[in-house]
């Protein structure tokens, strides 16, 4: 059976993190999502892929090319503007000509679930039962029919929620050259399925697990759960007197120096230098080619490759661009003193502890201290002991 995989879009959510990359390339456990998502699918028995790709789609061909190197076959389809999820299927009309597997790129499933559905009976969409369903589409059902699909809405009918996974017939195609653009001006996959919901035909597969990746800290949940099944694997250097306590893995030629104290789990990529004195607490990524020094201490997070954290700093909770430089004793808080809900602009990142997301290419001077929920642009330089806060947009000079 082929998967087909919506890897096109812009996430627009997760910028500043997808101003140089498509959000499909971003890092949990330091592979990009969508390799993940694809691991589960080889693991349920799936080897042809069809990636449809469109914003910044060299970064996902370079990596994947032919899928031959990952023990699959990948085709591209390319969708050039980003005009919803129907349209983004539609870019594969006349490549599948059987039944078939369709699944959002920025979400964790697992190969069980991906085997199930791919062994339901065709037209079916996978549904997972959520605590928080006012933030997603959800269905109502009878039995294990459909009878409608719901936009997003603040008082949902159910709990039910479209997962944004699919077995499908090729017959979807001959709808989807139908289809109008919906109020927010988007050609939707839903509005596709709505003839198949009027005749009773289309069926759920309940998720035993599912987490989407949409906002920039849905990435610490995701890189967390990547994280419990961590396997600690050195291939680097540890210096004497070093703890490592729960799963550590370490990168070719990087080394942890003396003093260093790390609890997992805790992925660090190739050619990283941590401490000496550093302090890692899990559940932590660190990407290739990152500097952790004297006395910094990271907490929950996602850091970038290229990103030096030398001299004195505390990172928690927060998601850190590639090429950044904290400068001596700068640092992001990641709790507010009234221990309220953690807001990044007017969204509510619905964590009571999160710090920030910092774009790619950000300089921060000595001693400059970042309020939990901001967010900083691609490239913005803030002055020495800046207080920092709110939403700063990319390439902007912070502070005196
Ligand atoms: P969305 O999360 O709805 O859209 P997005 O990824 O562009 O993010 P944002 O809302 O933050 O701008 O997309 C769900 C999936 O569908 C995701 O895997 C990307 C994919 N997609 C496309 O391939 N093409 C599109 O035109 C859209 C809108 C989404």
């Amino acid at each position: 059976m082929e998967c087909v995989i919506l890897a096109a879009g812009e996430g627009k959510r997760m910028r500043p993190l997808t101003t140089s990359r498509p959000k499909v390339m971003l890092p949990l456990a330091n592979r990009p999502m969508l390799e993940h998502l694809m691991d589960s699918a080889i693991k349920a028995g799936i080897t042809d892929f069809i990636f449809v790709v469109g914003y910044h789609e060299e970064a996902v061909r370079q990596y994947f090319g032919d899928g031959s190197e990952f023990g699959a076959s990948i085709r591209y389809a390319v969708q050039r503007s980003q005009r919803g999820t129907a349209d983004a299927l539609n870019a594969v009309k006349g490549l599948v000509s059987d039944d078939f597997l369709l699944l959002n790129g920025d979400m964790v499933i697992n190969s069980e679930d991906i085997s199930g559905l791919s062994g339901a009976v065709s037209p079916c969409m996978a549904v997972f039962k959520s605590s928080h369903p006012q933030d997603y589409g959800i269905i109502t059902t009878e039995g294990n029919r459909i009878t409608g699909i719901f936009e997003k809405t603040s008082e949902p009918k159910g709990d039910l929620i479209n997962a944004g996974a699919y077995l499908l017939e090729p017959g979807i195609f001959s709808i989807l050259s139908d289809l109008e653009l919906s109020e927010r001006g988007e050609f939707e996959l839903t509005d596709a399925l709505m003839g198949y919901v009027r005749t009773g035909n289309l069926t759920i597969y309940n998720l035993s697990e599912w987490s989407d990746v949409g906002e920039p800290w849905n990435l610490l949940d995701a890189n967390a759960s990547m994280l419990e099944n961590l396997e600690g694997n050195i291939e680097g250097t540890v210096e004497d007197f070093v703890v490592l306590k729960g799963a550590v893995s370490l990168g070719k030629g990087s080394t942890i120096r003396s003093g260093t104290y790390i609890e997992g789990p805790c992925v660090i990529g190739d050619n990283c230098t941590v401490g000496p004195h550093a302090y890692i607490r899990g559940a932590t990524s660190i990407g290739d080619n990152c500097h952790v020094g004297h006395s910094s201490e990271l907490k929950n997070s996602v850091i970038l490759p290229d990103t030096k954290i030398p001299h004195f700093n505390y990172i928690g909770d927060s998601v850190i661009g590639s090429k950044c430089n904290f400068g001596a004793g700068s640092k992001i808080a990641n709790l507010r003193h009234d221990k309220r809900d953690i807001m990044a602009g007017d969204r509510n990142t619905k964590r009571r502890k999160f710090g920030a997301v910092v774009g790619d290419g950000v300089l921060f001077g000595i001693n400059s201290s970042v309020n939990p929920g901001t967010i900083i642009g691609s490239g913005a330089a803030i002055a020495p002991c800046t207080l920092v806060e709110g939403k700063i947009a990319d390439n902007t000079k912070y502070g005196r």
